[in-house]
């Protein structure tokens, strides 16, 4: 099974997706995501003029083999981009192993651990009725765990609240636009870091008064805390008993999580902006946090993602995977694989794509009564409509930005 050809495709049905596919002399197709929300395309740049021309004649059984060329040939190693050029061919190859062989992935990565995984969705309101109808709709869509992200009074927009309302609206794609805006500048929103502390405890009150004690709440705190104000905020929240506090503060520094660890039991979630094991070294040794929010497609593909998540089994660590729009269908694939297979899944993000995107990206992937499942059928599950793909050209977005009130830029 030699690789013959790999093309790099680039669609936006809803949104901008980079995919590559590679064929094999035997005539079967793999695919792999390699989306860099806003920076897309650099991506395909890496690939097409750096990593194509490596992959014809290769044996496409040869995954570890590939994966370590990759990353060690090209002597500068991680970063966003070349480890989500890496992660499409990982994925790509995983997706040709399963199809030669007639099985779908998760069965080479120890088969099944469990028959679904639990998903939760993203709800989001600028006032309390909003929020409330929005948690609604989720628990309707059967979401049986909801993340919140409510407005914060005398801020005009915050990432992560939706503008629009009902899941319906924008033609079924309102997590498609949001976060990344199309549009040739990064939009700008404002930032009040002690309005948000004093804000968001009070709204986790009165979901908990109104959907009870049962519901587990996720919260994603954006990079946006210092230390010791992530460690208050933890908390001010621990009454209400989160599931998590994602990105409490910007993790490229590890060692801000000993203080916030010392300070408060909510439990915290960390990882969507990393891209290799290392990031996580100190994070999951010193047992600094509680679920990796690697994604396949920005951490080198579903081999390293296993890795990371059988190295944070040893401490009681789970996974979280990321799971917004911008990991394409085939990417959310990949990691609905791995999660089926590992003993340590401990829930999955779950935006849902637009209408567009599911008629270009064909999926077996099922989501019933809030359980996500790769599906049966061999390899990832995912197959890519070129003409529907062909539809729809690259469009600009970018994911928009902060300054506070004296104009500093700050953590989004
Ligand atoms: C999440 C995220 C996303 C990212 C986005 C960036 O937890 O889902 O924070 O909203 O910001 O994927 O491209
Ligand atoms: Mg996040």
């Amino acid at each position: 099974m030699k690789i013959e050809r790999a093309e790099v495709i680039v669609t936006s049905p809803n949104r901008n997706f980079v995919t590559l596919k590679l064929t094999t002399d035997d005539g079967l197709t793999g695919l792999g995501d390699a989306t860099v929300n806003g920076r897309e395309l650099a991506v395909v740049s890496y690939l097409t003029d750096h990593v194509v021309p490596l992959l014809l004649g290769l044996d496409a059984h040869r995954i570890e083999d590939t994966w370590q060329f990759l990353y060690r040939s090209a002597y500068w190693r991680r970063g966003p981009i070349t480890m989500a050029a890496i992660a499409a061919v990982d994925m790509a190859l995983w997706d040709l192993k399963g199809k030669a062989a007639g099985l779908p992935v998760y069965q080479f990565l120890g088969g099944a651990s469990r028959s679904g995984m639990m998903a939760y969705g993203h709800a989001s309101g600028k006032e309390l009725p909003e929020l409330f109808d929005s948690i609604r709709e989720h628990q309707e869509l059967g979401y049986r765990s909801i993340r919140v992200q409510p407005g914060v009074p005398g801020l005009k927009a915050i990432y992560g609240v939706a503008s629009n309302t009902g899941l319906a609206g924008n033609e079924g794609v309102r997590y498609d636009h949001e976060p990344a805006q199309r549009g040739v500048m990064p939009m700008l929103e404002d930032w009040d870091t002690r309005a948000y502390l004093r804000h968001v405890p009070t709204v986790f009150e009165a979901i908990r008064a109104e959907f009870g004690a049962e519901l587990p709440l996720l919260h994603d705190g954006h990079h946006r805390m210092t230390p010791l104000q992530a460690a208050a905020f933890g908390r001010s929240l621990e009454p209400y008993d989160l599931f998590w506090l994602e990105d409490c503060t910007p993790a490229e520094n590890q060692e801000a999580l000993r203080l916030v660890r010392q300070h408060t039991t909510t439990p915290l979630a960390i990882g969507e902006v990393f891209n290799t094991i290392w990031d996580f070294q100190a994070l999951i040794k010193e047992q600094l946090i509680d679920y990796v929010r690697a994604a396949s497609t920005h951490f080198g593909g579903i081999s390293p993602l296993k890795k990371v998540m059988d190295y944070a089994a040893q401490y009681q660590i789970k996974s979280g995977c990321h799971g917004p729009t911008d990991i394409s269908p085939v990417g959310f694939a990949a990691q609905l694989h791995v999660g089926l297979a590992i003993h340590n899944f401990g829930i999955q993000e779950y935006m849902q794509h637009g209408a567009r995107t599911n008629a270009t990206f064909e999926q077996s992937m099922t989501f019933v009564d809030g359980f996500l499942h790769p599906g049966e059928r061999p390899g990832l599950g995912v197959e890519l409509d070129v003409d529907e793909a062909g539809k729809y050209p690259y469009v600009t977005a970018y994911l928009p930005y902060n300054r506070l009130a004296d104009g500093t830029v700050h953590d989004w």
